[in-house]
């Protein structure tokens, strides 16, 4: 009996195990990726749905389990010994430490300025955002990004709180009035990447898009040099 439990239980683990790798692999949890921070983040998102994933399992595995074995024993009160009520206080203990941890790490990763970028002001109104771009000196109403160069956003509002969201990136953020917001981006591939304004800022909202263009490096300088 003892050595049928160590063999179930080694199992259950081991296909516990098998589900966490697979959630990890096969589960994307963004839409869509188009730069290196939202890279970072999708890849967070997936160890913590690994990990949700397994303590879920495990969980209710072992409470079927123990309501069976209960059942089948007659025994009509769980019996509990104070060397697994340790297990059940110190693993979550550990587990919350371990993603505490992990997490200050990637934000610290993702929020990293890059000294080697490329600044962009961006003034929302309603309903409408301008980008400027300092070095340049030049203004677009679309936002046009070169590949693999990080860029600074720093936003700020001339009316009400907007809040600018493009799900590729994988970040949202606020423009407040008479305060500046960063966004550091690297894009990671070239395209059009649909976003909007997420903050109801009045009878025009919905008309507020926030498209984003990502070139190639090349074509983006073409474009910059034509618009000045
Ligand atoms: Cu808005």
């Amino acid at each position: 009996m003892r050595e049928r439990t160590i063999l179930l239980i080694t199992l259950l683990g081991l296909g516990l195990l098998a589900v966490g790798v697979a959630v990890v692999v096969v589960v994307e949890p963004l839409p869509e990726i188009a730069t290196v921070e939202a890279q970072l983040l999708s890849q967070g998102l997936k160890i913590f749905f690994g990990i949700a994933a397994v303590v879920f399992l495990g969980v209710e595995g072992l409470l079927v389990f123990a309501s069976v074995r209960g059942h089948l024993q007659g025994k009509s009160q769980a019996q509990v010994s104070s060397g697994l009520e340790m297990v059940w206080i110190g693993l979550p203990a550990v587990l919350v430490a371990v993603i505490v941890i992990y997490s200050v790490n990637l934000l610290s990763d993702i929020e990293a300025p890059a000294s080697d970028a490329m600044v962009v002001t961006v003034t929302a109104r309603q309903f409408e955002w301008e980008f400027y771009y300092v070095d340049a000196a030049v203004s677009s109403d679309t936002l046009v990004l070169p590949v693999g160069k990080p860029v600074e956003l720093l936003f700020t509002s001339a009316d009400v709180i907007h809040s600018f969201w493009v799900p590729a990136f994988g970040e949202k953020i606020d423009a407040v009035p008479d305060m500046v917001t960063s966004l550091t981006v690297t894009p990671l591939k070239t395209g059009i990447f649909r976003g909007v304004c997420a903050e109801l800022c009045g009878a025009g909202h919905e008309t507020m898009q926030a498209d984003v263009l990502i070139q190639d490096p090349a074509v983006f300088e073409a474009w910059l040099t034509s618009s000045r």
